[in-house]
């Protein structure tokens, strides 16, 4: 039996990487060339594979640990002859880094007859005579292209890279297809280059021949290895970590699709694409949200159980046929007006919430006859303050007791359909009418608010939100909502749940009715309520105490004080 020690391998230039993954538990078997751990520095990210098959005896560092070159951090039983003689340092450097480059690409100038010049943008030197996926195409035919942009993303089984481009320049033609593999020097693009971005054409596989598999990854991590500095391959680079200036931070984010924008090592993107998973829809739990191999397992565990049990999952709703375009001018006259942004999302939103939450909605009226002869007494009072009570405040103050007596609608579904979760807050959301469309401030805390105070806030927000002025935490966080349509008219109305809350309560305007007391039909100001509810998380009989109790308080608001 041996035991053989794995130690930090040659990180050409980063002094020190973090410990980004342990992916084994000791125990399990490795082979050649499995990923051990992975290491990260500030630039790249890099999975130390096993230079021998046998069995992980353990791990000598942490997750999150730093580490330099030289320094231990696992321990293998190697089994057979595959076992590797120390020193570890030279053997893991052979077979920890794949050659992902200096990538300097190289241009070949071009004849023009307009006088501009034409280049065709090579693929540089990746440091190896094996041919790489390309796995994105991140600019199109015609695109304006700024030095420095990411043109294509080059995949091997062990390293991501951009490869930027190292003129400013119009895009003629592309000379590669995704899935293409792809060695050095072959022909990616052919540029109209602009003037002055026109020399820097990088012959850098001549100047910086081709790295050892050994050092290349983390030499492509390091500025002054790159004889042309835009030129650099920008591999992996961390989220809110300082990328490689001119190959990442450059980039539009816009210009990068998913694939090249996830945060994930390249173990991780093998398994993606062999699964036919789209990493950007995929939860990252690493640090710095980095997606893992875990990652991916559970998401398509997630999406099997989700299709098996549809009933269960939060979100869903495909499959439904599309309403069809239809060219309405052939009927009369027509002008198409542009939807606002709020527009466009209230739209997204109310089908989303409309195809995912299966909707009941109860009906009942509150006599506010005394609410309101009380609210009116207010008003000389409200003048003084500055304030102006609507039934609004009281509805809003009714509903945060609601709440508090009723928890099961101060809930949320958990995302995976299994779980409920119990707010111990009470913010509620208040949907106001606004010429941008609807929005939905949150009044927070309502349970520790009194009438004043609630109204203050009603007036502030409902003021910032028909000005454009509300701020995006200040549209967050509610528990439930209230729809006031009492001040414009109306019976009564079924409002769609805001999900992920389950519960809102839609008012209409309040009128005198006669109500029978018992001998005789007595005037009553009576409010109409219409309490939508997600049927998943409510019971009708959960739905039938909410509504009572709301009724009850805003009947004899005596019982808000108790
Ligand atoms: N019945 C009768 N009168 C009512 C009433 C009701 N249910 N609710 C309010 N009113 C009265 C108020 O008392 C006020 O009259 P006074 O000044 O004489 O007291 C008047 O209507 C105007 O009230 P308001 O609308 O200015 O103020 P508010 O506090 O009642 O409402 C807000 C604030 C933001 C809820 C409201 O302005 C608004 O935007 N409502 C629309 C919400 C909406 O669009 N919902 C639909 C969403 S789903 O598409």
């Amino acid at each position: 039996m041996t035991i053989q020690t794995i130690v930090v391998p040659d990180l050409g230039g980063a002094e020190t990487v973090e410990v980004i993954e342990l992916g084994l538990s000791p125990g399990d078997s490795i082979e050649v060339e499995d990923s051990l751990l992975v290491l990260e520095s500030d630039k790249a990210t890099m999975d130390i594979p096993s230079p021998a098959s046998g069995a992980l005896v353990k791990y000598l560092v942490a997750e999150g640990a730093t580490v330099k070159v030289g320094d231990a951090i696992a321990e293998i039983e190697v089994t057979g002859d595959a076992a590797v003689e120390a020193p570890e340092v030279e053997e893991v450097e052979q077979v920890a880094h794949e050659p992902v480059a200096e990538v300097a690409v190289e241009t070949v100038p071009e004849p023009s007859p307009a006088g501009s010049t034409e280049r065709t943008i090579l693929v540089p030197d990746i440091g190896s005579d094996d041919k790489v996926e390309l796995i994105e195409i991140s600019v199109a035919v015609g695109d304006e292209v700024a030095e420095g942009d990411t043109l294509v993303v080059l995949e091997s089984d062990k390293a991501t890279m951009d490869v930027p481009s190292t003129h400013s320049g119009k895009v003629l033609k592309i000379l590669v297809a995704e899935g293409d593999k792809l060695g050095t020097g072959d022909a990616l693009a052919l540029f109209e280059v602009t003037a002055e971005a026109a020399p820097v054409a990088a012959p850098a596989a001549k100047s910086e021949p081709a790295a050892s598999a050994a050092s290349a990854a983390p030499k492509a991590a390091a500025p002054a290895a790159a004889p042309v500095e835009p030129a650099a391959a920008a591999i992996q680079s961390a989220p809110g970590q300082p990328a490689q200036p001119a190959a990442v931070a450059s980039v539009e984010p816009a210009a990068l699709s998913d694939a090249a924008q996830v945060y994930a090592g390249p173990a991780v993107r093998l398994i993606a694409r062999e699964l036919g998973v789209a990493l950007s829809e995929v939860p990252g739990s690493g640090p710095r949200g980095r997606i893992l191999k875990d990652d991916v397992s559970n998401f398509v565990k997630q999406v099997m159980k989700n299709k098996a049990e549809p009933a269960a999952a939060v979100s869903g709703g495909s499959g439904i046929p599309a309403v069809p375009a239809i060219d309405f001018s052939q009927f009369g006259k027509i002008e198409e007006l542009p939807m606002s942004k709020i527009q466009k999302l209230t739209a997204a939103n109310m089908q989303r919430n409309w195809l995912n939450v299966p909707h009941v909605t109860q009906f009942d009226d509150a006599d506010i006859t005394e609410l309101e002869a009380f609210r009116k007494g207010l008003k000389a009072e409200g003048e003084k303050r500055g304030v102006r009570v609507t039934p609004v405040a009281f509805l809003i103050k009714a509903i945060g007791a609601a709440l508090e007596a009723n928890p099961e609608f101060n809930r949320s579904l958990a995302a995976d359909g299994q779980n409920l979760i119990q707010k111990h807050y009470c913010h509620v959301g208040m949907a106001v009418d606004t010429p941008r469309g609807l929005v939905v401030p949150v009044i927070r805390d309502v349970n520790e608010k009194g009438i004043w105070e609630i109204s203050a806030e009603i007036s502030l927000l409902a003021g910032k939100a028909r000005d454009g002025k509300l701020k995006p935490a200040e549209m967050q966080g509610g528990c439930f909502t209230l729809s006031s349509l009492g001040a414009i008219g109306g019976n009564g109305f079924t409002p769609i749940v805001n999900a992920p809350e389950v519960g809102i309560l839609g008012v209409s305007k309040s009128q005198m009715k006669p109500v029978w007391d018992g001998a005789e039909f007595v005037p009553r100001l009576l409010l109409p309520m219409a309490l939508s509810y997600d049927h998943r998380a409510i019971n009708g009989g959960d739905a039938g105490r909410f509504m009572t109790h709301l009724v009850k308080l805003l009947s004899d608001i005596r019982y808000l004080a108790l």
